[in-house]
């Protein structure tokens, strides 16, 4: 990531496609691919999502890095040995590294490996979620959400666009501007755009259409991260999220829907941002708020009609090794 007057995103992505007729030279195949995640990080809990709420869980397994990186990249320091247990690797340099021994990109989180190999294949976040819902779609559950309809997909794009440029990747511009100047302008632009879509959802349950798309797994994974990071840490304190009602009613509704809340890890979220950007938050000092009850408080949203899964049905619990730990989230966590 570039720092400084103006925050710019290093937008290099290893951007081969893994699709269903294997045009790029990578067929989605059952079994071959392992998405590496951080719980922490929003791009990558964008693709915990879609995989859950789709079912791809028996076809393309996960691995969780631990939250705290230094500059030798993402670590599995999490499973027994420092290792993941199907790459055999300690460190997710080294995944990329098999790819190119001189990659000098950054080596970020979501990243999809291909496990014969043990070489990355792809992390470009923005398209890989798509992927799954579109290339992978032989391999979703029954009762799967379309997360991407075609009939809605240049509404789902538009909205994606904004959302992108003024909130997901704005709060990073706010928190990480060099300037005033530059804060002052991201931080204009996110509440402006937050009013608007709080506007947009006043009357509609969801983003786009009248289930859950892919626009609404895109604003969740930082409406989620607000108050526990974004507002403090990234100074975009306007108003937290629990003081924008419509907007606070939707991410409570999101994150009691099956395959949102029940993925999200608290402990790991606070423990990255506050650990990791020492520049900004040099004691290294991880705030103890903020109460996190009221995530599971009635939304009351359901009056306003829209069925999360359409005629489908949500996903069932996680695997056991795949729940968030209890402690770490509101819900409980941890095997049923
Ligand atoms: N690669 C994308 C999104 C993924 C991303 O930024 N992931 C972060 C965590 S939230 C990461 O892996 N950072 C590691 C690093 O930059 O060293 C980007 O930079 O726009």
């Amino acid at each position: 990531m570039n720092r400084g007057r103006d925050y710019s995103r290093d937008t290099r992505y290893l951007a081969t496609r893994i699709t269903a007729d294997g045009r790029e030279g990578f067929p989605v195949e059952p079994g071959r691919y392992r998405l590496v995640v951080s719980r922490a990080c929003p791009w990558a809990s964008r693709a915990v999502t879609v995989r859950r709420l789709l079912g791809l869980e028996p076809v393309l397994s996960m691995a969780i890095a631990g939250p705290v990186h230094d500059e030798r990249s993402w670590a599995f320091d999490l499973d027994p040995g420092g290792r993941d247990p199907v790459l055999g690797i300690r460190r997710l340099r080294e995944a990329y590294l098999a790819l190119d021994p001189g990659y000098d990109k950054g080596i970020t989180v979501p990243a999809i490996v291909d496990v014969p190999s043990g070489r990355v294949v792809t992390n470009d976040f923005a398209r890989l979620t798509l992927d799954l819902s579109s290339e992978w779609r032989a391999h979703h559950r029954p009762g799967a959400p379309d997360l991407y309809p075609t009939a809605l997909r240049d509404e789902i794009d538009a909205v994606n666009a904004v959302v992108y440029e003024d909130v997901n990747n704005g709060v990073y511009r706010a928190g990480f501007a060099g300037t005033q100047e530059a804060y002052a302008t991201a931080f204009g632009h996110l509440f402006a755009r937050l009013e608007q879509l709080s506007a947009r959802l006043e009357d509609s349950r969801y983003l786009v259409g009248d289930t859950i798309t892919e626009a609404d797994v895109r604003l969740f994974t930082t409406l989620v991260r607000f108050d526990a990071v974004y507002h403090g840490h990234f100074k975009c304190n306007r108003r937290k999220l629990t003081e924008m009602p419509v907007l606070w009613a939707y991410a409570r509704d999101l994150f009691q829907t099956p395959g949102f809340g029940d993925t999200v890890d608290f402990d790991h979220i606070k423990r990255h941002y506050h650990l990791v950007h020492d520049d900004i938050n040099p004691t290294g000092i991880v705030p103890a708020g903020p109460d996190l009850s009221g995530w599971l408080e009635p939304h009351g949203r359901a009056s306003l009609g829209g069925r999360p899964f359409g005629a489908g049905t949500p996903p069932p619990p996680a695997p056991p090794e795949e729940r968030v730990p209890p402690g770490h989230t509101p819900l409980g966590g941890g095997p049923a």
